[in-house]
């Protein structure tokens, strides 16, 4: 291992000498390139090692991390469902308060009216919950469902190890020579068997011995057995009497395999061993109870099946099913892969070799994706703060689902990257909290039609608020309500519209037809109380509460036109008459973040909520609101690029929101080289997989926009990136993108229309154009600098500049 990683850092300097000469280019992408982040050792068994070395495994249900041990193999694996707190812990009550507070609203609210602002503080002492002793006994938080423990004999001196993840088939493998053998090891996780599947080979008959265990954490009760070369481990969490189950089957290939009476399997001589790991909970996503079936038949089942199938068909069944996904994008900035190990890469990005950068861009906006469908996919739990990975019994966050930004960031790259189906966990788990949410709404505020959530969520429908200032969030309904209705519009599909997304946008929207109030500083509709998610005080229309609301009953009002339900995008229309819209530019030019100039222009909090009206709003742009967009820019300004790993990656979509591609690039830069580990896991810190997806989605937004119903064609563009090719991206309107360019202008732009109807796209190409549908010109119209065509359903087009 030592010897390679030497050559591999003289490798860098190599390469970094070539490339700087390295100035051709050619702008053809090659399928499926380069798509691989690659180590030359394991990944140290710390719970470090884990959070910045491991490689991810995931099929939305279940995730893994591959260590690489020689001798010690090492998977960590979760399956979504697996959470403490909740009911089955006695005093369990949704984050509802135990006895009503009557009054506790209206005296707030008459605080703010007289006070103009208070401490959050008050507003959560009188309206939040007493946190748990100890910490989120009742909230609970994900677990680490246990460990596959491999123990291997010591095959003497090993070179050439290589441990890698391609994200582009999605399999990570570990390789090496000792004593002559060539050995690999695969593992991936399969969405269509549902299963996490390993093998172990060498290229000599006989050669592999191993020994399988299963260890799970002290929080529950556990009895291991093993039967036949499947190891099962069998329990309750401590918590709340969830009961789980996981099971392990060990096939060999040749060799001789043994059942232990301690609950594991030993092989010897084999050729081959496969292992298949399936894992469950009695958990349903049923309110009040959240319970289910046992999950004894469907773990085994599940992993009957799979065992009885070869490897190699669950390795091809397993990579068609990703392929399908993860192809459907490509982008190739012109980036060449050195050939050193990605942590090397990532510690050599800006440092002089620009073709290395551009391949590390490359990956790093694919890592996005691929983690999005290896953490979310139809039939579980949406990705949460680590996606659906956790080593831990106390995570960060409880690695929950936080709402004031963190789960709808998660999902931002859904839609632009053509992954619209891994948001259905999330779209059916906003669903979900109606329910309880309802009660909340309630109790906490007497509204008696609508529901509500505040800043964190569990799986088991915790709509309450703690004590804490930063709790208090009950716009977060109608921030989730705009992702389910953007997926409307990207797909135009008016069945989701009509059956999961606009049940989700009214009964919220009817929630804030009880809870806007007067203000009586002006006659205009305000949240009370509200405040800036986790910065200053507790006032009456803070900026993004009311831009949140601007953009529900826009939504639900276009909505409702869709679906013929008149009388309430009646309504819609007339809260839109009487709603502060909450922009203003205040003393220093900036974006007030309250309706009171309050601004610092020395505060560099992470949380820049107020430009929410830009990104991901539709509220402001430099094309139709510039003087707003300026004022975004200067409150931008003053926050600084720093910031946590999600703050970074939201300022990067900022940035190309204000049309500012080089800014965009040099954030997206900061993110690599501060806010990234050496896996390529966004880092808060600690791990946190929003930075992924947002960073994945804010290169999308460099790239193509079109939140105000025009095809924006590289409406970002960094200089670094004068030629390109993208293909697949999504835009509004059911149409699919891909752009070639050069000299930082397109050479073509292909539109894949999925509805007939007008096209409209700012094309960034100077001079005249041309639009082709198989060879044919088609006619269009010109208007400032957008084109309009006539789209045909299921047709493909070609725009290109009239040479
Ligand atoms: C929000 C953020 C924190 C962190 C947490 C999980 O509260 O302010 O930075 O991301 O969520």
């Amino acid at each position: 291992m030592r010897r390679r990683r030497l050559l591999g850092l003289v490798g860098v300097f190599v390469t970094a000498i070539t490339t700087l000469t390295a100035t051709n280019y050619s702008a053809v992408a090659a399928p499926g390139r380069d798509m691989v982040l690659w180590y030359d050792e394991p990944a140290p068994d710390t719970p470090e090692g884990w959070e910045s070395r491991s490689l991810p495994i995931g099929n939305g249900a279940m995730g893994a991390t591959v260590f690489g041990g020689v001798t010690d193999e090492h998977l960590q694996f979760n399956e979504k469902t697996l959470w403490t707190g909740g009911p089955g812990v006695p005093d369990y009550m949704f984050g509802n308060w135990p006895a009503p507070r009557p009054g506790a609203l209206d005296g707030i609210r008459q605080r703010i009216a007289t006070e103009g602002q208070i401490p959050p503080e008050d507003v959560l002492a009188a309206l939040g919950l007493p946190s748990d002793t100890p910490r989120y006994r009742r909230f609970g938080a994900y677990q680490s469902f246990g460990d596959v423990r491999l123990s291997i004999p010591d095959p003497g001196a090993v070179t050439d190890y290589r441990r890698e993840l391609d994200i582009a088939h999605g399999v990570a493998r570990v390789t090496y020579e000792a004593g002559g053998v060539h050995y690999t090891r695969e593992y991936f996780a399969t969405a269509p068997d549902g299963v996490v599947v390993m093998r172990l080979s060498a290229d000599r008959r006989g050669r592999i011995d191993v020994g399988a265990r299963i260890t799970v954490p002290a929080n529950r009760t556990s009895t291991a057995t093993a039967h036949r070369g499947r190891i099962s481990v069998v329990g309750a969490l401590a918590s709340n009497g969830l009961r789980y189950e996981t099971q392990l089957q060990v096939t060999s290939d040749g060799g001789r395999r043994v059942d232990n009476t301690d609950g594991t399997v030993g092989v010897t001589g084999a050729d081959s061993v496969t292992l298949v790991l399936g894992a469950g909970t009695d958990y349903a996503a049923d309110y009040p109870t959240y319970r289910g079936a046992d999950p004894h038949e469907r773990v085994t089942t599940l992993v009957t099946s799979a065992s009885r199938k070869s490897f190699r068909h669950l390795r091809d069944t397993h990579v068609s099913d990703h392929s399908r996904l993860f192809d459907r994008v490509r982008l190739d900035l012109g980036g060449q892969l050195p050939d050193i190990p990605t942590d090397d890469l990532l510690a050599g990005y800006g440092k002089g070799s620009v073709t290395a950068d551009r391949a590390l861009e490359e990956l790093f906006f694919a890592y996005g994706r691929y983690l999005l469908i290896a953490s979310s996919r139809p039939g579980s739990l949406p990705a949460n703060l680590q996606g659906v990975w956790n080593q831990l019994e106390a995570p960060p966050w409880q690695a929950d689902y936080h709402l004031n930004i963190n789960l709808e960031m998660n999902y931002w790259l859904a839609e632009t990257t053509n992954l619209g189906e891994t948001a259905d966990p999330f779209f059916a788990f906003v669903d979900g909290l109606r329910e309880p949410g309802r009660v909340t709404a309630k109790q906490m505020f007497g509204v008696q039609q609508g529901w509500v959530a505040h800043h964190a969520t569990n799986i088991y429908g915790w709509t309450g608020a703690w004590d804490h200032p930063a709790y208090f969030f009950p716009e977060s309904g109608a921030w989730l309500s705009d992702q389910l209705y953007d997926h409307y519009r990207f797909t135009l599909d008016k069945r989701f519209l009509a059956q999961r997304a606009y049940p989700v946008m009214k009964e919220t929207a009817q929630f804030w037809l009880e809870f806007l109030q007067v203000d009586p500083r002006d006659g205009r509709l305000v949240v009370t109380p509200s405040r800036s998610p986790e910065i200053g005080p507790s006032t009456a229309g803070a900026s993004m509460s009311q831009e949140l609301m601007w953009a529900l009953f826009t939504d639900v009002r276009e909505a409702a036109g869709v679906l013929g339900d008149t009388a309430f995008a009646a309504t819609a229309d007339s809260i839109l008459a009487r709603l502060d819209p909450g922009l203003r530019v205040g003393s220093w030019g900036q974006l007030q973040e309250w309706k009171a100039d309050l601004d610092s222009p020395t505060e560099t909090h992470r949380h820049v909520s107020h430009l929410f009206a830009l990104h991901p709003g539709r509220q402001i742009s430099p094309r139709t609101t510039p003087a707003l967009a300026d004022a975004a820019k200067v409150s931008l300004e003053a926050r600084t690029d720093e910031g946590t790993g999600w703050s970074k990656a939201w300022k990067i979509n900022f940035w190309a929101r204000l049309l500012d591609g080089d800014r965009a690039l040099k954030l997206l830069g900061d993110q690599l080289t501060t806010s990234t580990l050496p896996n390529l896991w966004d880092t808060h810190p600690p791990f946190q997989i929003d930075g992924n997806f947002g960073a994945t989605a804010g290169v999308a937004e460099m790239l193509l926009q079109s939140q105000l119903g025009t095809i924006d064609v590289l409406p970002a563009l960094p200089s670094a990136w004068a030629a390109g090719r993208v293909d697949g991206l999504r835009a509004r309107g059911d149409v699919t993108v891909g752009i070639t360019w050069r000299n930082s202008a397109p050479t073509e732009i292909r539109l894949a229309a999925g509805h007939a109807g007008d096209l409209t796209v700012r094309t960034g190409i100077a001079g005249k154009v041309r639009v082709y549908q198989h060879g044919k010109v088609v006619p269009h119209k010109v208007s400032g600098d957008t084109i309009t065509f006539r789209a045909k359903d299921g047709a493909s087009y070609r725009v290109v500049p009239v040479a």
